[in-house]
């Protein structure tokens, strides 16, 4: 059951949600609701087992328990352990234990998770925004309430079959000899690829949709020419536009008003890459519909894909904050600086980039009303993913595209998808990303993924191994980085183990997008914890790093530098498939309980639940190659087992049709196993044990 509450008169509309639901008096119950005169305070006494999950990007475990969170898109990293907000505003949270009950603060500003913080057993959420509408959510079940929650706001993104495939990107890739060459590169080790990232410095001196004509003389023919290859180019866009004469863009906004203003209603100045830019007021309907059109300049020239960046907004310094610096700078300049004196010197310079008083400085025209830019702080990625997303549907409403951006906010799942930002090549960050996934697609962000590698810092052949193992599993799969040393997957020894991995993402398609897709289009499940299927098994309940990805398996990667294999616990029988490639394998019968299972670095593991099927396919240089009515069944068999199947053309926006999904099923008939599917499909077996 959904009960909706409005505290205050909300007057900004986030269309976070999609259902109506009659709104219910009084304050949220069961939470305690406490006032005063700057927050609102919403409380909840934890019992000692209870778990406290959501939250979506955000830092720390799968259970949220011990940490404080803020709701507050930044630009910030490295992400460090004492952090309490990343890129993102996800505000669900679902509380499981005696009862099940899921919180959703739809509110466009910042809001506080104490979760077991302050005090180990109280949860409670403040926030400075008295008007907003909250959502209760009590169910049987933890995986009932994330469907109801899912129904509430709506369908989540689908992006083309390409952005399964495997994507490289490096912040530093500087022409078109550069992209070309990592391309031949991959193909020439045979290691499967569908997408190359530009990342700012294709633009013109960062501005946005401007091509920079040195570096790719003839970007049309350049994309045409890695079509053929079937890789798909994916430039990033900015949200800040830069102020300089003649610069179309920048004339337009002025012109049209489409930029947000500051108190005195001139254009805001925020220095960002390029220096002074000005941000496109994308919470205005008009302003929105303009900056999306402008994506067309490159969808003219055969791009279908983006990723959007620095749009919490990121502020590098505003005009008043750089100012103040410098003042200080004059003030103490030829001064004795003694340690207060030069620490707020230092400081003063600190605190110049994303600065939370620079969100005061700034105003959007809400269609008529106007808002200072604070309140409304967390939806400005929201909308800048909006304005391209509905943009495309107006290019062309036929075909999908791929988009994900880096700030969110619960709405535009629907939009879009979210990569998780500036990590690093860090041990901890690869445990990170593994705990992450889950959390974020509760919000229903279903397409998201980590830069693989790590983005900072050098990575290691180790660690960048360890980390593909696991990503041959997450939606978007993308290695991104901006470290010295190189990152691409064959930058090392191992490069075989290296395709094995990757070549087994290809084979892993039919299973990962037919589950993708199902999840998406019935509020099913992606990638979920242990402890969603085992609710009152105490162990499943800790465990965090292993999950189950959709209906037929488990995944348990391997995440700790110089470890030849770890420690699973499975809360059922399963069937182990220790993985080198798609046909180079162990497969074992492991009963329920725990075991310690050598995974040597080049290898992986997969466990095949009871009773269900995973399908396969073989793998190609491009999901443009790949066969997926041809496929080899992994299962594991008691007596028998069946899975829906979905699959279609990959691009096309009429996925929700009933043709698209098929049955297979495998019956057990004394010794030998009968392998039922449609005659559209051609199935072999590989692997069936029971
Ligand atoms: O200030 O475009 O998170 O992926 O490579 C950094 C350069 C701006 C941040 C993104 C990162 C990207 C980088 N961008």
């Amino acid at each position: 059951m959904i009960k909706h509450y409005r505290l205050g008169h909300p007057s900004y509309e986030t269309n976070a949600v999609v259902e109506h639901i009659q709104i219910t008096p009084g304050t949220p119950s069961p939470l305690h609701y406490r006032q005063t005169t700057k927050e609102v305070h919403f409380d909840y006494v934890l019992e000692k087992s209870d778990i406290v999950y959501g939250l979506g990007e955000n830092l720390h475990g799968i259970n949220k328990r011990g940490f404080l969170y803020r709701s507050e898109c930044r630009d910030i990293s490295p992400h460090m352990e004492g952090l309490a907000s990343l890129y993102a505003a996800h505000n669900f949270l679902i509380i499981d234990g005696e009862e099940h009950i899921g919180i959703f603060l739809d509110v466009p500003g910042i809001v506080t998770f104490d979760v077991g913080h302050s005090d180990m057993d109280t949860l409670s959420i403040s926030c400075e925004n008295l008007d907003m509408d909250v959502y209760i959510l009590t169910c049987s079940s933890t995986k009932e309430i994330v469907r109801e929650f899912r129904k509430l706001i709506g369908q989540s993104y689908i992006p083309p079959k390409w952005g399964f495939g495997y994507g490289q990107s490096r912040f530093g890739y500087k022409n078109e000899q550069d992209i070309q060459e990592v391309l031949h590169t991959h193909h020439e080790h045979g290691i499967p690829l569908d997408a190359l990232y530009l990342d700012i410095d294709y633009m013109e001196r960062y501005k946005d949709f401007t091509i920079d004509k040195e570096r790719f003389p003839a970007f049309p023919t350049f994309v045409k020419k890695m079509k053929k290859d079937n890789i798909h180019l994916v430039p990033i866009i900015d949200a800040a536009i830069k102020i300089e004469e003649g610069y179309h863009v920048y004339e337009e906004g002025v012109k049209h008003n489409y930029f947000c203003k500051d108190k005195d209603g001139h254009d805001f100045i925020a220095g960002v890459w390029p220096g002074r830019c000005h941000f496109p007021d994308v919470l205005n309907t008009e302003a929105r519909n303009w900056f999306g059109d402008q994506y067309r300049y490159l969808l003219d020239q055969g791009i279908d894909g983006f990723w959007n960046d620095m749009n919490e907004p990121s502020i590098f310094y505003s005009a008043q904050g750089i100012d103040n610096a410098m003042k200080k700078v004059d003030e103490l300049r030829n001064q004795n600086l003694d340690i207060d004196s030069f620490f707020s010197l230092v400081h003063t310079f600190s605190h110049l980039s994303n600065n939370r008083l620079d969100y005061e400085l700034f105003y959007h025209n809400v269609d008529g009303t106007r808002i200072r830019h604070d309140a409304i702080h967390n939806q400005y990625g929201y909308h800048m993913t909006k304005a391209a997303q509905e943009a495309f549907q107006r290019y062309d409403e036929k075909k999908r595209f791929l988009l994900f951006s880096r700030s969110s906010s619960i709405g535009m799942h629907r939009y879009g998808g979210i990569w998780t930002g500036d990590n690093s090549s860090w041990w901890s960050h690869l445990v990170l990303n593994i705990k992450m996934m889950p959390s974020i697609q509760m919000c229903g962000f279903l397409y998201t993924g980590a830069d693989i590698g790590g983005f900072m810092e050098d990575t290691t052949e180790e660690l960048l191994m360890r980390w593909l193992q696991f990503s041959i599993f997450t939606p978007l799969m993308r290695n991104h980085y901006c470290s010295s040393r190189d990152q691409e997957a064959y930058q090392f020894k191992n490069t075989p183990a290296f395709r094995n991995i990757i070549e087994t993402r290809y084979a892993l398609l039919p299973y990962v997008y037919s589950e993708f897709m199902k999840a998406a289009l019935h509020q099913d499940f992606y990638f979920y914890p242990i402890a969603f299927d085992y609710p009152q098994d105490s162990i499943a309940r800790e465990c965090e790093m292993q999950l189950f990805l959709g209906d037929s398996i488990m995944i348990a990667p391997m995440y700790e530098q110089n470890a030849t294999g770890r420690y699973v616990y499975l809360p059922e029988d399963m069937l182990c498939l220790t993985m080198r490639s798609l046909k180079d394998f162990d497969a074992i019968q492991l009963p329920k309980g725990h075991h310690y299972l050598p995974v040597d670095t080049h290898e992986f593991t997969i466990f095949i639940r009871k009773n269900k099927i995973l399908v396969m396919g073989d793998s190609a240089l491009s999901t443009a190659q790949l066969d997926d009515t041809s496929l080899y069944i992994f299962a594991y068999v008691e007596d028998s087992a069946s899975y829906s199947y979905y699959h279609d053309d990959g691009y096309s926006t009429n996925y929700d049709v009933d043709q698209n999904t098929t049955q297979i099923s495998v019956c057990k008939d004394g010794d030998t196993y009968h392998i039922d599917h449609p005659s559209s499909i051609h199935c072999q077996a590989l692997c069936i044990m029971g």
